[in-house]
């Protein structure tokens, strides 16, 4: 099934660790969503991943700042 999809959506063939950019340029996979826009036309930096990627690190900076807080916060009753 997705073998008969990629035939009709990619007319020029990359190896398959390489990404397939819709100006039919193939980059590497490694390139896609490393917010360099390898492609030129921005088709290996889509909106979607920068989000994801941007939420996850903010969640994961977020996370660390209430522990931080929860530790001070702790540290200030154990001295009170
Ligand atoms: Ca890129």
């Amino acid at each position: 099934m997705q073998g008969e999809d990629e035939q009709s959506c990619a007319p020029r063939s990359c190896s398959p660790e390489e990404f397939h950019c819709q100006n039919d340029i193939c980059i590497p996979q490694r390139w896609v969503c490393d917010r360099d826009n390898d492609c030129g036309d921005m088709s290996d930096e889509p909106s979607n991943c920068s989000t994801l990627s941007a939420v996850s690190n903010t969640s994961s900076l977020s996370v660390l700042f209430i522990i931080i807080i929860v530790l001070v916060l702790v540290l200030d009753l154990i001295c009170l």
